[in-house]
């Protein structure tokens, strides 16, 4: 699969995106965002990758969407590209395979509303997170204000969207944006172990696991609980059911093919 600014390679069942426009930071432009659409229309139709991770290229993750690009924007072109950002974004959480963020760097912005959109983040000791919008006199436009408020509380992400203030890594895991960090030089490494480690489980749990949190988060408690059950049920009705079970019985490795 080829892009003009990024790097897309399948390995061992994990589809690897690395946003490649270095020297802008991994400015996001109306043509990154396309091809990230692509990317993950791509990844969600082959059968081959299980899990998918999002990293950048050098020294940052994501430094925003591109303003040199949106500074000559008027109001129905900032609409717009704020309803494609959203739309890519909002893609990630209804993919069937689970999207790691590995975020090497900076993650401002567009960058750090594309690491809230991923299933969970792990981050460099060296990245840094924030919605300086308020700098540059605009709001976040790619879902930051309500990611980061259901993510961390609107206080702390009124505070954040209002002051432009960044946080490090241990500061972003303190309050929920990241799960885990690791030395620089680790993090794909350790990221990749555990996105090679996932693509080996069922097809069908990763599946209904992300879908059953991702939905029913935003439920009435009971009501999620009982959809929690009929997706419990499609479960049984998979060939990774049987292979779990009896690989577990017969203590050995399960090795699920999928299907369903
Ligand atoms: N857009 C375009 N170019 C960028 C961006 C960006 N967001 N960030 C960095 N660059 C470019 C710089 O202009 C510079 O280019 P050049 O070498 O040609 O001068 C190059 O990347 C390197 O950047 P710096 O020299 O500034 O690197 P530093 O290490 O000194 O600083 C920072 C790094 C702190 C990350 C700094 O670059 C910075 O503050 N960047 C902007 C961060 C920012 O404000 N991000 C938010 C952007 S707005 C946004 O994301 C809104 C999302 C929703 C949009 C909704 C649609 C309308």
């Amino acid at each position: 699969m080829n892009f003009e600014t990024l790097l897309y390679e399948v390995q061992d069942g994990v589809a690897l995106i690395t946003i490649n426009r270095p020297k802008a930071l991994n400015a996001l432009s109306p043509l990154v965002v396309e091809e990230m659409g692509r990317a993950l229309e791509t990844a969600s139709a082959d059968e081959a990758v299980r899990v998918i991770v999002f990293t950048g290229a050098g020294k940052a993750f994501v430094a925003g969407a591109d303003i040199a690009v949106m500074a000559g924007y008027d109001a129905l072109q900032g609409k717009n590209f704020s309803i494609k950002g959203q739309r890519v974004l909002n893609l990630i959480g209804q993919l069937p395979q689970p999207v790691i963020a590995a975020v090497n760097g900076y993650a401002l912005g567009g960058g750090c509303e594309l690491a809230m959109a991923c299933d969970f983040v792990y981050a460099s000791d060296k990245a840094k997170f924030g919605q300086p919008e308020i700098n540059l006199g605009i709001i976040p436009g790619f879902g930051g204000t309500q990611r980061l408020s259901r993510r961390v509380g609107p206080a702390l992400a009124k505070e954040l969207c209002l002051t432009g203030a960044m946080l490090d890594a241990e500061e972003a895991k303190a309050v929920g944006l990241v799960n885990k960090v690791f030395p620089a030089e680790d993090l794909m490494p350790e990221t990749m172990k555990v996105a090679r480690s996932m693509a080996e489980k069922g097809r069908v749990a990763l599946r209904e696991i992300k879908t059953v949190i991702e939905e029913g988060y935003e439920m009435d408690l009971v009501k999620a609980c009982a959809w929690e059950s009929d997706r419990f049920a499609v479960c049984f009705s998979s060939p990774d059911q049987k292979e779990g079970m009896t690989a577990f019985l017969e203590k050995r490795k399960p090795e699920f093919k999928g299907g369903l």
